[in-house]
C-alpha cells in the first residue's frame, strides 16, 4: 500500500517501462552530476555516453531526476538537455524530496535521492561518479552526508570510483562499518579515491568476478539484509590524476570552504567547483573517464544480478 502510493509519483519513460516489462537489467544514473558536477555541454554528452555504454552491455539505462512534480525514471534527450542547461536546479536528497515534488521545479537527485527512487523503480544497481561521506572536520561540523544514511537502510548496490578526498575517507568508512555497509572493491585492494587510485583504504571485500559480487549482494539481500552495497572500482590509470596534485588543491578548497563560511548542501558543490576551477579542466577528463568506466561495471553487475540463483542452494 505505501509501496503503491510511493510509485503513484513515477513516470517511467518507454524504454525504461519496456525493460522492466520484458525483465530486462537495468541500471539507475544520478542527475546531480549532470546539473551540479559537470559544466555544459560536457555535462549532456557525458550523460548520453554513459547511457549508450549501459546499453551496448545489455542493460537500459534509467537516469533519474525530478521534473514537474513527477520522479522521472528515465530522461528523454530533451529532459537531458534542460537538465544540463538550466541553471537553477535543485540538489535533492532524502530530505529535499516532498519540497521538490510539491513543488514542482527541476530536480537532480543525489547519491541519496537516487537510490530511494531507484529502488520505488525496483532497480537494483545504481552508477554514480563519487559517493558522499563524513567531511573532514565533522567532529566539529556535523557534516555527514545524507548518501551514508540511505545506503544504510536502502537496497541498492552502488557503484562508485570510491570517494574524493575532499572528504575523511576513513571516517566515511567506518561509518559503513557502523551501518552494515559492506564495501567491496574490484581491480584493487583498497577504496578507490575518485581522482586517484588509491585512497590507502582497504575496501572491506575485493571481488573482481562480477558473478562473486551480484552472490555477494543477492546473498544480502536473501538474508532479509536490507541496506546497500558500495562497489569501489578506480579510475583507469591513464585518466587518473597524482595524489600530489589532488591533494594540494583539496587543501586550497576547504581553506576557501571554510574562510567563505560554506554550510550545509552547499558545501560538496562548493568544493566541486573550486577543484574544477583549480585543475583547469583537467579533473574533468578524469571524471568523465571514471563515470565511463564505472558504467561498464555497473551494467555487467546488473546483468550478472539479473541471472545470479536465490538461496544458500544456488550455484
Ligand atoms: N561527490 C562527488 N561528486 C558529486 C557528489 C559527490 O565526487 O557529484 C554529489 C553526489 O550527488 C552526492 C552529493 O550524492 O554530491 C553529496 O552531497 P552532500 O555531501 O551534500 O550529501
Ligand atoms: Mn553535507
Amino acid at each position: 500500500m505505501v509501496a503503491d502510493l510511493a510509485r503513484s509519483w513515477l513516470t517511467c519513460s518507454a524504454p525504461v517501462a519496456a525493460a522492466q516489462a520484458a525483465g530486462r537489467p537495468l541500471v539507475a544514473l544520478e542527475s546531480s552530476i549532470i546539473a551540479h558536477g559537470m559544466p555544459y555541454p560536457e555535462n549532456v554528452r557525458t550523460a548520453r555516453d554513459v547511457e549508450a555504454l549501459i546499453r551496448g552491455l545489455g542493460a537500459e539505462p534509467a537516469t533519474i531526476a525530478l521534473i514537474g512534480g513527477r520522479i522521472h525514471i528515465g530522461l528523454s534527450d530533451d529532459e537531458l538537455e534542460l537538465l544540463g542547461r538550466a541553471d537553477r536546479v535543485h540538489k535533492v536528497s532524502r530530505r529535499d524530496l516532498p519540497a521538490v515534488l510539491t513543488g514542482g521545479g527541476l530536480g537532480a537527485t543525489t547519491v541519496a535521492g537516487t537510490m530511494i527512487c531507484a529502488a520505488l523503480a525496483g532497480i537494483e544497481v545504481f552508477v554514480t561518479g563519487g559517493i558522499g561521506g563524513v567531511h573532514r572536520g565533522a567532529p566539529e561540523t556535523f557534516d555527514i552526508s545524507a548518501d551514508l544514511q540511505e545506503l544504510a537502510k536502502t537496497s541498492v548496490a552502488v557503484v562508485c570510483a570510491g570517494a574524493k578526498s575532499i572528504l575523511d575517507i576513513g571516517l566515511t568508512l567506518e561509518y559503513l562499518e557502523t551501518h552494515g555497509v559492506p564495501v567491496l572493491s574490484c581491480e584493487q585492494d583498497n577504496f578507490a579515491a575518485f581522482y586517484t587510485r588509491d585512497s590507502s583504504f582497504r575496501a572491506d571485500f575485493r571481488l573482481d568476478d562480477v558473478a562473486e559480487q551480484a552472490r555477494f549482494i543477492r546473498t544480502k539481500w536473501d538474508l532479509g539484509l536490507a541496506g546497500g552495497v558500495v562497489l569501489s572500482t578506480p579510475v583507469p590509470e591513464a585518466a587518473a590524476m597524482t595524489f600530489e596534485e589532488i591533494d594540494a588543491l583539496t587543501q586550497q578548497a576547504l581553506a576557501q570552504a571554510k574562510a567563505q563560511r560554506i554550510t550545509g548542501k552547499a558545501v560538496t558543490p562548493f568544493l566541486l567547483a573550486h577543484i574544477k576551477a583549480l585543475t583547469s579542466g583537467r579533473s574533468l577528463a578524469t571524471n568523465i573517464a571514471l563515470v565511463k568506466h564505472n558504467a561498464e561495471v555497473g551494467a555487467r553487475l546488473a546483468q550478472a544480478l539479473a541471472h545470479a540463483g536465490r538461496g544458500a542452494g544456488a550455484a
